[in-house]
């Protein structure tokens, strides 16, 4: 639903009466559902310099009934034409006048009434006929008309209970439809305006206007007499030919258009349907078919997702990433080294941006001025002066400002896909480390020390799952696990929720204030890793799982790692030409 249209119920009733007295006569179209109504609510045309649309809408028995696959003739009750009602109303803010048919019974109607001023409904309009009816427009239907004091009794009813001065009670004559003539609707007009009606609709199923316009000059006379004018309101389904504006000038307050929106869309469905079977496929039909996008943007589709991808911003997940080490084998941060013409961090950043994650924090230290060299746009840096005393986790909290909505911490030497980051955002827990399942298969020609992780239950790699990311708990990590006892290795990303990024903060302090000697693998606190803090916040109790990865990322340790690197971004770039 669209959120676009706000009004109250009782100014929505209101600004029925308004339009016609500013305007002189209201145009209306019938509306049948959300979407109709929305297309109603906001198509507009130009004309002669001014802007034309309708005014206000009819929410007729007929089509509501055929909406639903039903018959016109009082079988669909007032609960279910409620549910359109309020469906419509909800979506839109201009007014509307219901077919209430004949009413049902005055006790009937008069709770009708109520529900309908309480959603803002302007108007009800009745037929002087027997319940159930039967549509007005079949040519051989029954049609008995109601003893007009019977029914002028029902508008009375309906008057008292209604609460709101300006919901109106609008009285429907079928004697040009039954054949009882002229005379007989005068006569009529005479007994419910004298009930109270607020309007007279006079209805006709002749394809010539002359009896409506017939009795709207009678009708002036009547209402000389009476000294009163309810609105004068018409249905020209049959009559096509006049215009509204020649219907205006006759006397005509209200001219409903009365089921063309339902019509439109059956001819186009049956259209659409025959071309679907007769061509086997459905390229043809979209000739008769509205693209996908106009209805995204008619029900607020494209809303939702401008909200959503403010709330993204709103939300400022960051992504930190720990760049201040030195590493003997090159000659800048790890950061800025370069695989085929672009740095590390460069990868990175369209890698997180294409996963829909926009603030960024890199924590330098080593040879920091050489990232003044690049335009790294809207990155936040912090500076590690310390990084040769004080290692990775230092870094790390020196970004602590970027944690509060929880961050996403990648290392500063690997390249992977975007895949992986958004998984990890849709995984639960509050301490999330991509683990790679893949080392089980290379751990016998690994030479270098990778960041090993032990869990809690064993991996078992013959264990297929429709489950396509699953989390396992981890008890250990660190670079002096055997290898044989490992499961996984820790690829340097993971997700800290505003939890986790609390949890990390209190220990780091606590250990910083109390913590003496050896911190797990480091020689000392002030040389930890993040890996050290990790396994602490696990000694302490605090649960840290583990995202199963297999393959979709790499790290950049030396030379020969940018070689492969190289080559695997080649080999990428020739899968995407289709090479
Ligand atoms: C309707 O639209 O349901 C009407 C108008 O009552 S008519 O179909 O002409 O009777
Ligand atoms: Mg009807």
């Amino acid at each position: 639903m669209t959120l676009k249209y706000t009004i109250s119920p009782d100014k929505r009733i209101r600004l029925l009466k308004q339009l016609i007295e500013k305007k002189g006569f209201v145009r209306v179209i019938e509306v049948h559902n959300g979407l109709s109504a929305i297309i109603a609510q906001e198509m507009q045309i130009t004309k002669n310099g001014d802007i034309v649309e309708f005014d206000a809408f009819w929410e007729s028995s007929l089509t509501d009934s055929a909406s639903k696959g039903m018959p016109d003739a009082e079988i669909v009750g007032h609960d279910s034409r409620l549910l359109t009602i309020n469906e419509i109303l909800n979506v839109t803010s201009k007014p509307m006048i219901v077919d209430g048919d004949t009413g049902g019974s005055p006790a009937q109607f008069e709770y009708f009434v109520r529900r309908l001023e309480r959603l803002g409904v302007s108007a009800i309009v009745i037929e002087d006929k027997v319940f159930p009816k039967r549509n007005s427009l079949d040519a051989t239907a029954k049609q008995t008309m109601e003893d007009p004091s019977i029914f002028a009794q029902k508008i009375e009813r309906g008057n008292e209970v209604k609460t709101n001065k300006d919901f109106m009670i609008i009285a429907r004559i079928e004697s040009l439809i039954s054949g009882t003539g002229l005379e007989d609707a005068i006569r009529r007009a005479e007994m419910y305006i004298e009930a109270g009606a607020d309007g007279i609709l006079i209805h006709s199923k002749k394809d010539n206007p002359k009896d409506v316009l017939t009795f709207a000059k009678e009708y002036e006379k009547l209402c000389d007499k009476l000294g009163k004018r309810p609105y004068l309101v018409c249905i020209p389904t049959t009559y096509n030919l006049i215009t509204d504006e020649e219907l205006a000038k006759n006397g005509f307050n209200i001219i409903i258009h009365a089921n063309h929106l339902l019509r439109a869309a059956h001819k186009a469905m049956k259209k659409t349907i025959e071309t679907i079977l007769l061509y086997d496929r459905n390229f043809e039909a979209e000739a008769y078919c509205s693209p996908i996008t106009e209805i995204f943007e008619d029900v607020g589709f494209i809303r939702i997702k401008e909200q959503d991808r403010k709330y993204m911003k709103e939300q400022r997940l960051w992504v930190i990433i720990p760049a201040a080490g030195e590493d003997v084998s090159f000659k800048c941060p790890k950061s800025l080294i370069k695989i085929h013409g672009k740095t590390i961090l460069e990868y990175q950043l369209e890698t997180i941006r294409k996963a829909g994650l926009n603030n960024v924090a890199v924590v330098r230290g080593y040879k920091k001025e050489m990232f003044n060299e690049y335009a790294f746009d809207g990155v936040k840096f912090y500076d590690n002066e310390n990084y040769k005393e004080k290692h990775s986790l230092y870094s790390l909290l020196k970004a602590k400002d970027s944690m509060n909505n929880g961050f996403i911490l990648i290392f500063s030497d690997i390249i992977f896909n975007e895949s992986i980051i958004k998984s990890l955002m849709e995984c639960r827990g509050d301490i999330v480390l991509v683990v790679d399942n893949s080392y089980q298969y290379h751990k016998h020609e690994i030479d270098k020390k990778l960041d090993l992780v032990v869990s809690k239950t064993k991996h078992k790699p013959y264990h297929r799952s429709l489950i396509p990311t699953s989390t396992v708990e981890i008890v250990k990590i660190g670079k002096n696990i055997n290898k044989d006892e490992a499961d996984y290795e820790f690829i340097g990303i993971a997700y800290f929720s505003p939890k986790g990024a609390e949890i990390l903060k209190k220990v780091y302090e606590d250990c910083k204030k109390n913590h003496k000697g050896k911190f797990h693998e480091a020689e000392s606190f002030e040389k930890a890793a993040i890996t050290d803090i990790i396994q602490e916040i696990i000694d302490r109790g605090f649960t840290v799982n583990g995202m199963e990865v297999y393959k979709g990322w790499m790290e950049i340790h030396s030379l020969k790692d940018i070689q492969i690197a190289e080559k695997e971004i080649r080999y990428i770039r020739r899968i995407k030409r289709g090479g």
